[in-house]
């Protein structure tokens, strides 16, 4: 690290608040977070985290130089020569014996936008493969992809955090602010001041359910049964929008009837959700002018997580609460750049600017700024699960930037098998995660403060992420990396190094696109602390040569499009201008209880450790914190296992066995148990959990399996 002289203003490197920070020199040589009041989403608060985040710059818990596997199986230093060119080597390989698609390419939700548009262009026009996804597919893709179904167009948040406070009423699904995005919190809280209600759904009394009005506790898994039930409430107590569902939506009349073969007595049964409480949510949700629902990975995270958004955005068009002043349907995206990351290309479908790899025009537009053949993009690939499960079949060589799936993915074991079963493994990491410990090559890179780059925050907004100071030496930047492994697969030209120049790229390609960025330069971004897409640049003026624009004197000059805070006001994204009714009905989980596995296991996060943990677990601070895994258990079924707070216990389902100390709380249903999944080893959430996927998203079922738990003897 070299010291700074002054105070950077830039952005958390974790979650899609995107919180502002400062990082200032410290006295130590290197530097520390500070706050800095000035960005409207955190206005200087910051969680533990993000407070923290320095010291994961420090070369103490960093890799510094590349590692090779030597013929004793060992990692070992290695040159950035010798490294690159075995990874060149082995893709190349791949790529002559077994073919293009035999070179898979896993990203990640983390990446800057730059990163993830580099790495969907290498994987497309470099290695020529199909077989690119990333770990966003486990994160909001089923809300996506429902968004994407009723609304034609996918942005996290169709409105700023900002207009929380100020709507009538607001659902959570599934989401838990208070640990996973402490500074949000505050919207809720004014929300209530406000005079606004807050409804809480989680099967856990959580922290944030802890602040809610009313509370609703459904079993893990039924969450589309419960927002079923609340529409057919709508209708049978007359609270519908007529007018709105007749101007504004299309296929009422089969959602309804869907919705009105789900009594209340019913859904009570299959939730456990006692009907006088759904009758007061319905009561709390339409009696205000205005109200919103937002989901996160509670509902999401099932192998119905499309339909059971789709039947919450039901909900909510029922009556009349989108595309209006402070209503709307949202999903609180989770990673660093969940939102950009999912916009750009590293997606197996997808092509930058939210485009469809299937649709000829769009593979048009972006192979010209390419400088490539359309008919040379190959077409969609595995979804994430799928392409983890092929490692060592049809896929032999892997590289991958910006995830650590050994801790996260679904059936871990098996993935961590399939992982070892490749020819070649290639890794990026800042740290030597367990699945980098897994590689045969480990490139060290660099990391938000030591480069610039953008991410989009949960609420659409593109941010810049200025470069605080240099990265320690021995590491070079992702783009590098992706700059020179092209060069040796033979394309010298269209991988430059440079993030503002990469991002010039993206803005054309991205042009006209539904994520369209073409309006946004790094020079706006830093003048106006963010800015919303889409945002188009201004149309060129006609009868003159195209000649590159000069920039615009100020942001504020009057043909500079001012980006879009909220969507669908006047109409939404599908081709009739109408939100569309999704037709759904309430399903079993791949996996329901029996004799064998009686209780339900579901998973998800504290508050001090952050997903696979590679990076929180090397802060001392955080782990004093969280230390380690827990089950969370109630005291009924502790009684029944005879096992007392602290005690080890088993989770054991068809995949594995798991084993972690009990913490016991009335703050969980009977029926349950709950997991964090940041930690690898015995106590590993994800060595229990069902890839069983979603038909549209192919979104695994984390929130949801059969388990069955047992008392440890000594
Ligand atoms: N501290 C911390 N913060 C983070 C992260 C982190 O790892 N750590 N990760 C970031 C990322 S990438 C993401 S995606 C977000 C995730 O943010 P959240 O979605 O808030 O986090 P989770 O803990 O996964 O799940 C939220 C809640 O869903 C509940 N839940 C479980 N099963 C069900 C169910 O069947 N139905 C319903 N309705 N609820 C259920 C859980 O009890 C949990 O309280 O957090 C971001 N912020
Ligand atoms: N059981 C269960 N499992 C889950 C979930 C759950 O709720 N329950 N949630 C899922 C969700 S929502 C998510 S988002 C995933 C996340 O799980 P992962 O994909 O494993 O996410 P991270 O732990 O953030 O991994 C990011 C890795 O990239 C590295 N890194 C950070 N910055 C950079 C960079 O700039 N370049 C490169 N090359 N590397 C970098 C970090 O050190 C880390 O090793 O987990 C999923 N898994
Ligand atoms: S809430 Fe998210 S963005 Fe904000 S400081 Fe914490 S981890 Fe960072
Ligand atoms: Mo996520």
């Amino acid at each position: 690290m070299q010291q700074q002289t002054s105070a950077t203003p830039t952005h958390c490197p974790y979650c899609a608040l995107q919180c502002g920070m400062n990082l200032t020199p410290a006295a130590d040589g290197g530097v520390e977070v500070t706050e800095r009041a000035d960005f409207p989403v955190n206005r200087g608060a910051l969680c533990g985290k993000g407070r923290t985040a320095h010291e994961v710059l420090s070369s103490r818990v960093r890799l510094t130089s590349p590692l090779v596997r030597t013929a004793d199986g060992t990692l070992v230093p290695a040159g950035w020569e010798e490294a690159l060119d075995r990874i060149a080597g082995a893709l190349a390989r791949a790529r002559v014996e077994h073919g293009p698609d035999a070179c898979g390419v896993f990203g990640g939700g983390g990446l800057t936008n730059e990163k993830a548009y580099t790495l969907g262009k290498f994987a497309r026009v470099v290695l020529g493969t199909s077989q690119i996804d990333y770990n966003g597919r486990f994160c909001m893709s089923s809300a996506a992809a429902a968004g994407t179904r009723a609304f034609g167009l996918d942005r996290g948040l169709p409105f700023p955090l900002a207009d929380i406070p100020r709507t009538g009423c607001v659902i959570l699904v599934g989401s838990n602010p208070a640990e996973t995005m402490p500074p949000s919190l505050r919207y809720f809280t004014e929300l209530r001041e406000n005079g606004g209600t807050l409804i809480v759904v989680d099967p856990r009394r959580t922290k944030t359910a802890e602040q809610a009005d009313l509370h609703l506790a459904p079993r893990p898994g039924t969450d589309l049964a419960l927002a079923l039930g609340l529409l057919h409430l709508v209708v049978a107590e007359g609270r519908t929008d007529e007018a709105y569902i007749q101007e504004r939506t299309t296929g009422w009349e089969e959602a309804r009837a869907a919705a009105m073969a789900h009594w209340p007595e019913y859904v009570e049964r299959v939730t456990g959700v006692p009907v006088p409480q759904l009758r007061e949510a319905v009561r709390l949700f339409c009696a205000p002018e205005s109200a919103m629902v937002l989901t996160a990975r509670g509902p999401e995270q099932q192998a119905k997580g499309t339909d059971t958004v789709g039947a919450w955005i039901n909900l909510c068009l029922a009556t009349g609460r989108v595309g209006r002043p402070l209503s709307g349907y949202g999903c609180l995206t989770g990673q660093g750049n969940g939102q950009g990351g999912r916009e750009h290309g590293q997606k197996a479908d997808q092509l930058p600017g939210y485009r469809k790899l299937t649709d000829p025009a769009a593979r048009r537009h972006v192979a010209e700024v390419w400088g490539v053949d359309p008919d040379s993009l190959p077409g969609p690939g595995r979804s994430a699960y799928e392409l983890l499960d092929a490692l060592g079949t049809d896929i032999r060589t892997l590289l991958l930037m910006g995830s650590n799936p050994v801790v996260s993915a679904p059936r871990a074991a098996h993935v961590e098998e399939r992982l070892r079963s490749l020819d070649f493994l290639a890794v990026c990491d800042v740290v030597l995660s367990e699945t980098a410990a897994l590689a045969d090559v480990v490139l060290p890179v660099t990391q938000w403060a030591e480069e610039t780059g953008t991410t989009t925050n949960l609420e659409g907004r593109v941010l810049l992420r200025r470069r605080a100071l240099s990265p320690p030496d021995g590491v070079r930047s992702d783009l590098e990396v992706l700059h020179e492994l092209a060069a040796r697969l033979g394309v010298e030209k269209g991988f430059p190094t440079d993030p503002e120049e990469v991002f010039e790229e993206l803005r054309r390609a991205s042009a006209g696109g539904p994520a369209d960025y073409s309006g946004i330069t790094y020079r706006r971004l830093a003048e106006e602390n963010g800015v919303f897409w889409p945002c188009p640049a201004p149309p060129e003026p006609t009868g003159t040569v195209s000649a590159p624009a000069p920039a615009p004197a100020s942001a504020s000059g009057s043909d500079v499009h001012p980006g879009t805070p909220r969507l669908f006001l006047d109409r939404f994204a599908t081709e009739d201008g109408r939100a569309r009714f999704a037709p759904v009905s309430h399903r079993p989980s791949a996996e329901e209880p029996d004799e064998a596995y009686p209780v339900l296991l579901t998973t998800g996060r504290v508050v001090s450790q952050y997903q696979s943990g590679a990076q929180t677990r090397r802060v001392d601070e955080l782990n004093a914190a969280a230390p380690g895994p827990f089950v969370e258990l109630h005291p009924r079924l502790a009684a029944r296992l005879g096992a007392a707070e602290g005690d080890p216990v088993a989770v054991v389902s068809r995949r594995g066995r798991a084993v972690a100390p009990a913490r016991i709380t009335t703050g969980i249903r009977p029926d349950t148990v709950f997991m964090p999944f940041h930690w690898p080893g015995e106590g590993r959430a994800n060595t229990l959990t069902n890839p069983a996927l979603d038909p549209t998203s192919r979104m695994p079922e984390f929130k949801v399996c059969a388990v069955r738990v047992e008392a440890v003897r000594p």
